[in-house]
């Protein structure tokens, strides 16, 4: 059911520092099912449209090029309440103010390069879901 899915991307700073499996592993015993997986690299245009709703905010040149700049894997997750409790298992999009023990806290290297992207809700959810993964890969 699209309301106990959510969606995530590694980012390039996560992969790149070989915590891909640390992450996804923290995902698992966090009560998250794996639904859909893909190892990936968005060309800028693509980052572009992938946060065109923060096309206005100033960062958005810095966000899109870092995202652009090496791999990502993006997911679907499932678990009751996944949008929610996926935020609250990542922390605050800046990991100085993320709470302990969050992916954020122990993996982010900055506000931009934060590790992990999450939903902000089950409408963006699905939104996000349906940019990397075709409607066969999604059932
Ligand atoms: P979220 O990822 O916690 O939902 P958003 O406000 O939706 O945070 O911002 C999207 C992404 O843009 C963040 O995860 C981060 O990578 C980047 N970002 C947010 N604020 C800043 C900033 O002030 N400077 C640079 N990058 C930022
Ligand atoms: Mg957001």
């Amino acid at each position: 059911m699209a309301t106990n899915r959510t969606f995530t991307m590694l980012k390039p700073d996560a992969t790149g520092a070989g915590n891909t499996g640390k992450i996804i592993d923290r995902m698992i015993e966090a009560g998250f099912t794996i639904k859909a997986m893909k190892w990936t690299q968005l060309s800028l245009k693509e980052a572009q449209a992938f946060y065109a709703v923060h096309a206005e905010r100033p960062f958005f040149g810095e966000l899109t090029a870092y995202m652009s700049g090496g791999p990502i894997v993006a997911m679907i997750l499932e678990k009751d309440n996944a949008v929610e409790d996926f935020r609250t298992l990542i922390g605050s999009t800046n990991p100085q103010e993320a709470a302990p023990g969050t992916i954020r806290a122990d993996f982010a290297e900055s506000i931009a390069a934060n590790a992990v992207h999450g939903s902000d809700s089950d409408e963006n959810a699905a939104i996000e879901g349906a940019f990397y993964f075709s409607e066969r890969e999604l059932a």
